[in-house]
């Protein structure tokens, strides 16, 4: 069974102008752990200290999912993502030969070091928190590079490695592609006999996100991240309400509660500031919404004529609209909500 990590708090608030209410964070949290999210991002302690007190509050709020603190290969963010108690740390440090030589004015020899120096540190002040590392922007980074971090980070305790597409850089069926990275990645891996969880962050700069996303779970990937309306930096993340419907029903994926999805994307666009699309999957207004009227006749008499996702999985209802397309069929299914029989034939 795969798992998935919600970064709507992080990520999602890494969207430009959006910002949440520390009570309106408590609520979205809440929805999250209804539906059965294994793991919430809640924000990076060291940003402001109004995040400090929401992964705070979060963390203790006693929800069943675990709360998560992203933090930099930095002594002082540990500490802080640690004093909160979270249960799991997101450390993130680039591998990358450009910021490794003209940002971080480093080698990846000494990286290593200190990726393991700090992840020993975590966890030997908690040894019961998970961690996860990021080589961010991992699939544009030297792989052997990636290895080597990844490796310490798991000889130190690290339990998720994370493989970031930070710019939506992959394409599925290409030679860039999230299924052969995955693969690559934990066989590498296993040869030295380290088997942390492998986890993806897919951005969706080329619209991609969710398809690559979903060639890392035909790979066997452990951990999905996505986001509520896809929110996040740019073009945002994997869409959360897509990414568990297909799992749902195309992959026989039947552990989270969808019944909530409705409820928690009305909360985040309103928050957010930010308007759900009429004709987004799932969520938008128009998802479910027959229009022409040889569509509404066909419905009328069986849904799965134009339908095969049903609304009730998502605990919404098939509508028709009443316009210049509408036929007698849309009429009929208007009025029969208000209790008026069918219109005679004339
Ligand atoms: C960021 C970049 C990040 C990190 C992902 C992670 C990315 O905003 O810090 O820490 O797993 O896309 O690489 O979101
Ligand atoms: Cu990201």
């Amino acid at each position: 069974m795969v798992e998935i990590l919600d970064s709507t708090l992080r990520e999602g608030e890494q969207t430009p102008g959006v910002y949440f209410d520390n009570h309106v964070k408590l609520a979205i949290a809440e929805l999250l752990d209804k539906i059965g999210i294994n793991y919430i991002e809640a924000g990076h302690p060291k940003v402001t200290s109004e995040i400090h007190q929401a992964v705070k509050l979060l963390s203790h709020r006693g929800l069943n999912t675990n709360i998560a603190a992203h933090s930099r290969l930095v002594k002082s963010d540990i500490d802080l993502a640690l004093e909160c108690e979270v249960d799991f740390i997101g450390i993130f440090y680039s591998v990358t030969d450009d910021r490794l030589s003209d940002v971080f004015k480093t080698d990846i020899n000494k990286v290593a070091e200190k990726i393991y120096e700090s992840i020993s540190y975590a966890k030997k002040r908690n040894p019961n928190v998970i961690i996860r590392y990021t080589p961010e922007d991992t699939v544009r980074s030297d792989f052997n590079k990636v290895i080597t971090a990844s490796v310490a980070a798991v000889e130190a305790g690290a339990d998720v490695i994370s493989i970031a597409d930070t710019t939506g850089f992959m394409s599925p069926g290409t030679k860039n592609n999230m299924y052969d990275y995955v693969k690559n990645l934990r066989e590498s891996l296993h040869k030295k006999n380290l088997h942390p969880k492998i986890a993806v962050h897919c951005h969706n700069d080329q619209g991609l996100a969710l398809a690559n996303a979903l060639d890392a779970y035909r790979a066997g990937v452990d951990i999905i991240d996505a986001s509520v309306m896809g929110l996040g930096e740019r073009a945002g993340i994997v869409d959360l309400a897509q990414l568990l419907v297909v799992l749902n029903l195309n992959h026989n994926e039947k552990q989270w509660d969808l019944s909530y999805l409705s409820e928690l994307y009305k909360l985040v666009s309103f928050h957010s500031g930010i308007p759900i699309p009429a004709n987004f999957p799932i969520i938008g207004e128009n998802a479910f919404t027959h229009c022409a009227g040889v569509h509404t006749h066909a419905a009328a008499i069986n849904p799965m004529h134009y339908e095969h996702l049903n609304p009730e999985l998502v605990n919404r209802k098939r509508k028709f609209s009443l316009d210049h397309m509408s036929g007698i069929a849309s009429l009929n299914f208007a009025l029969n909500q208000l209790g008026i029989n069918n219109l005679s034939k004339k």
